[in-house]
């Protein structure tokens, strides 16, 4: 999946002993803590549902916005099983077979992402993000799609409308997250095509949509497009670069989500060999990748010895001791667990460290804290259902293994 290393040195990684949580240390960053009260973050645990149903590789698990029940998870290959929250031996309902238009030969590939329209009881649509074979005339590629529910909760692949494609030259590095911000319009985020160390230049470039986030919007046509450009978006009208980017600078955010209560996009952008980085994102922001890799200068990129006006720096960061792929998570806005209220949660896919962190306006609050480790799982996505409980999915053991799904839980 979202791994900066190869499978076969992924698998090196799980080789080795692990580090203990007395050498899990907290990034450093020029932030100072807040009140020792406003700064606590709870420890979590996993709680196991739907014992019953078979998955594979799920990449995601999302919420249908008309339902209180109804959550979706993308496996990998291209499907797309529906699960009920009220009943625990539920074993899953496929509800769409993806798997033709979807390649997913390598481990980065697949069905990556799908998002509900924030008006889904109306619209009946889905919107999914997955990467193509070459074929014909057509590139590799990731392609932003919209389908069509049926009343009866199924989707028929015959309804696959392309809204955008973007060329790529590796199997690596493709995004991607695709959701809907408050605003209503759509973001999605690719990757910077791949290899290693962005050999293109795409991270720095506004002139592809490689390497950043796009923020389109699909409920209006333009340009004998199947989508409209917002009028604010910040490269409207600038030369060499593309509209529909809303910011760049980014390697590979795997996975992004809005904080429900103050509309921030937080998104955990994947590392190269030295860092992983969790971002706030803003319009128009550069958020530094190549020249830097979180708080630090790259090797071999002239201009890029310390942050500069042109940079943002991530809100937290942590070292490839601790982690090699990070999974970008949720603001925890639920009722039910009050001590995690505000808490930021993610994880790393190949370690299976799971760490809080709490934020405002952009600033870090409270260093980042290790609530939960679980060896051997590998956290592909986080999940939210419409009250704000939160989920996780993945693989253990290994990233071959039966796919999982947990509810977090509070544990103090
Ligand atoms: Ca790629
Ligand atoms: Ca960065």
């Amino acid at each position: 999946m979202v791994i900066a290393a190869a499978t076969s040195v992924l698998l090196s990684l799980f080789l080795q002993s692990p580090p203990s949580a007395s050498q899990t240390s907290a990034p450093q960053t020029p932030s100072t803590a807040a009140p020792a009260e406003a700064a606590k973050i709870p420890q979590i645990r996993l709680q196991r549902l739907w014992t019953k149903a078979k998955l594979t590789r799920p990449v995601q698990v999302v919420a249908r916005p008309d339902s209180p029940n109804l959550l979706y998870a993308v496996e990998q290959a291209g499907r797309v099983v529906e699960l009920d929250l009220s009943n625990a031996e539920h074993e899953g309902r496929l509800v769409l077979d993806l798997t033709g238009p979807v390649h997913d030969k390598f481990n980065e590939q697949g069905l990556l992402s799908l998002a509900f329209h924030p008006r889904f009881a109306e619209t009946r649509q889905v919107f999914v993000w997955y990467t193509a074979r070459k074929s014909g005339k057509d590139p590799a590629r990731e392609v932003l799609a919209r389908l069509t529910m049926a009343a009866d909760g199924t989707i028929d692949p015959a309804t696959h409308e392309v809204l955008l494609t973007v060329e790529d030259p590796e199997w690596n590095h493709n995004g991607g997250t695709v959701l809907f911000g408050p605003d209503g319009m759509m973001y999605v985020s690719s990757g910077d095509g791949g290899s290693g160390n962005d050999p293109w230049g795409n991270g720095q470039n506004t002139n592809t949509l490689l390497g950043c986030i796009m923020r389109i919007d699909v409920d209006r046509t333009a340009d004998g497009k199947l989508y409209a450009i917002p009028s604010d978006n910040p490269f409207v009208g600038k030369p060499a670069a593309k509209p529909e980017m809303y910011a760049y600078g980014l390697r590979n955010v795997w996975r992004m989500s809005f904080d429900r209560k103050t509309g921030e996009l937080y998104a955990g952008d994947v590392g190269q060999n030295a860092f992983e980085e969790i971002d706030i994102i803003v319009k128009g922001g550069n958020y530094g990748w190549r020249p830097r890799e979180g708080f630090h200068a790259t090797n071999g990129v002239p201009d890029a010895s310390e942050a500069s006006e042109r940079f943002i720096e991530p809100i937290a960061e942590y070292p490839h001791n601790d982690g090699v792929s990070v999974t970008g998570g949720f603001v925890y806005r639920g009722s039910e667990y009050p001590s995690l209220a505000g808490v930021y949660l993610y994880a790393d896919y190949a370690f299976g460290t799971f760490w809080g962190l709490r934020a405002e306006g952009g600033v870090l609050k409270s260093q980042p804290k290790v609530v939960m480790t679980k060896r051997g799982f590998c956290p592909a996505s986080f999940g939210e259902a419409n009250d704000g409980t939160l989920f996780v999915c993945g693989t253990s053991p290994g990233a071959d293994g039966p796919g999982m799904i947990f509810k977090i839980v509070a544990a103090d």
